[in-house]
């Protein structure tokens, strides 16, 4: 295995119509989760993935599972739980450009993930574990299974990526800063937004900021910047690196996993450090001119094409 992650995946209802969603009468729907989104994006980027979860022995699971199957991950660690139901996550326009996003996933399968779930031995197989901080706040639980994946990870010599990934609906803002910050400290490579980075750190330049993470522990920081592109910072450099233009932004969501599949595809293939960048600020563009979470993740040509067409 390339990479490991491990995570809660839902399916997404959107209504067809925008506005408060108490009038939709009709729901497109698809399925949407961080670490999934990474896996997919990964995927069909041509790399070797595995997904760890939990899903609810219902309709709702059945779906997830094939789905991400079928983009090609491994879901042999995937387990199933007869108690619980799969989350559920609801995706409000209320007005073009403005989102509102609805989770129905209290002690849902996944927030029951636990220690138990995880195979060493699967860890070890992989190069790169990916976890991000929405995990960590489903439950006391899965802040454990993620410490254990870790763990694992570090005693088997495999990479940590993590992504900061801040829900602030899932949990209180002083548990939040705490768990993310411990957690960045354990990651080899980290990936925060500038408005995460903010959270953690408080509010300082994108050098400062990566500065923080690389002194908390992490000897890579890619600092995402938006549209403006991304900030690196390594033991042997630093730097900018610009965004690509986006004509139109259909859906943002899922734009930050975009570019942490980019990045990681990108350190999986050993390039430098600005073209891990610059991978993965066109993974994260090419995701917001598509509607939903995965449908806009790009296979290898697509990418190449995207990425040369355009002059910068
Ligand atoms: O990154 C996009 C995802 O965050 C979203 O679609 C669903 O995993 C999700 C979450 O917990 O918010």
């Amino acid at each position: 295995m390339d990479v490991v992650t491990l995570g809660e995946t839902m399916v997404l209802f959107t209504p067809k119509s925008s506005g408060l969603m108490r009038y939709a009468g009709d729901f497109s729907t698809k399925i949407a989760g961080a670490e999934s989104n990474v896996a997919i994006g990964l995927a069909r980027l041509g790399k070797q993935v595995g997904w760890i979860s939990r899903l609810g022995n219902d309709e709702f699971g059945e779906r997830i599972r094939n789905f991400i199957r079928g983009e090609g991950v491994d879901v042999s660690q995937v387990t199933v739980d007869d108690t619980a139901a799969t989350g559920l996550y609801f995706k409000e326009k209320l007005t073009p450009g403005e989102l509102r996003l609805n989770y129905y996933r209290q002690g849902s399968a996944a927030s029951r993930m636990a220690a138990a779930d995880i195979d060493e031995a699967y860890i070890a197989g992989a190069n790169f574990l990916h976890v991000t901080g929405i995990t960590p706040a489903l439950s006391e639980q899965c802040y454990e299974t993620v410490l254990t994946a870790i763990q694992y990870a570090k005693r088997n010599g495999v990479t940590v990526v993590f992504d900061p990934n801040l829900r602030r609906k899932l949990w209180s803002e002083e548990r939040a800063r705490k768990v993310l910050q411990e957690l960045s400290a354990q990651a080899d490579i980290v990936l925060p937004g500038i408005d995460e980075a903010e959270f953690i750190f408080g509010k300082a330049t994108p050098e400062i900021l990566a500065e923080n993470f690389y002194n908390n522990g992490a000897n890579k920081v890619i600092l995402k910047l938006g549209k403006q592109g991304a900030y690196y910072l390594s033991a042997e450099s630093s730097g900018f690196v610009k965004g690509f233009p986006v004509e139109q932004v259909v859906d943002p969501v899922g734009a930050g996993d975009g570019f942490a599949a980019g990045c990681l595809s990108g350190i999986v293939d050993g390039l430098a450090l600005p073209e891990i960048v610059r991978r993965g600020n066109a993974v994260g563009a090419m995701v917001t001119m598509v509607d939903g979470d995965v449908e806009g993740l790009p296979e290898i040509n697509r990418l190449n094409y995207f990425m040369n067409k355009i002059e910068r």
